[in-house]
């Protein structure tokens, strides 16, 4: 049977600007079925895929996978589930992305300064092969030079709703809260 149409939502923001966290509080309040882009690829590496070594290659000098890659691996996700509500954390993030991937509902954006994106990474440590400060530089300028494009193209359309990503992880998603009471009905 074929499914209907689900309710996408893309959600941007440079490298630590908080997508993942804020992610998981959407789902808890609004059961949407999270799927990070990042997360995917991670897995990808750690099972030892074909496409591995370049994932993990690509991943620690801060630049982006083939759309491909990436595309066929959110599909994936999204048809395994049952679930008719999806946040695409992290994706697209350049051009091409854009052009493979498909149409969002809703876009979410997470405007970060650069000092607190570095700040906060670095004071991750989990582990990641990125979250260290020559990566970081490369991903901050990766993210300017190949998302804002995509960030300005959903602006244009309409479709881009920016969240101020200073404060506390409550405060952003008070913010986020509000916000959602100004889209349509149905969608959050
Ligand atoms: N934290 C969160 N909110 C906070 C707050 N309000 N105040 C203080 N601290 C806060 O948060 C980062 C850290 O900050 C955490 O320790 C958190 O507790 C704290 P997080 O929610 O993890 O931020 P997020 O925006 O998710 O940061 P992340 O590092 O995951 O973002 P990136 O976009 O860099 O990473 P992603 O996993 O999406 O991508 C990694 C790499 O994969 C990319 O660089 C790229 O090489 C590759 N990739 C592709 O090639 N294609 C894709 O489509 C996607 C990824
Ligand atoms: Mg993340």
């Amino acid at each position: 049977p074929s499914k209907v149409a689900p309710f996408i939502t893309f959600v941007l923001g440079g490298p630590g600007s908080g997508k993942g966290t804020q992610c998981a509080k959407i789902v808890e309040e609004f059961g949407f079925t999270h799927i990070s882009a990042g997360d995917l690829l991670r897995r990808e590496i750690a099972s030892n895929s074909a496409y591995g070594s370049v994932i993990l290659s690509t991943i620690r000098e801060g630049k982006i996978v083939p759309s491909q890659v990436t595309v066929q691996l959110i599909r994936k996700e999204m048809e395994s589930s049952d679930n008719d509500k999806f946040l695409i954390d992290g994706f697209p993030r350049t051009s091409s992305n854009l052009q493979i991937g498909r149409e969002p509902n809703v876009v979410l954006f997470f405007d970060c300064p650069e000092r607190e994106m570095v700040k906060r990474v670095l004071n991750r440590n989990q582990g990641r092969v990125d979250d260290n400060i020559d990566t970081i530089k490369k991903r901050l300028e990766i993210f300017d030079e190949l998302n804002w494009p995509v960030i300005n193209h959903y602006s244009m359309t309409g479709k881009l709703h920016k969240i101020n990503a200073v404060g506390t992880v409550d405060d952003i998603f008070e913010k986020f809260q509000k916000m959602v009471t100004t889209f349509q009905p149905l969608s959050f």
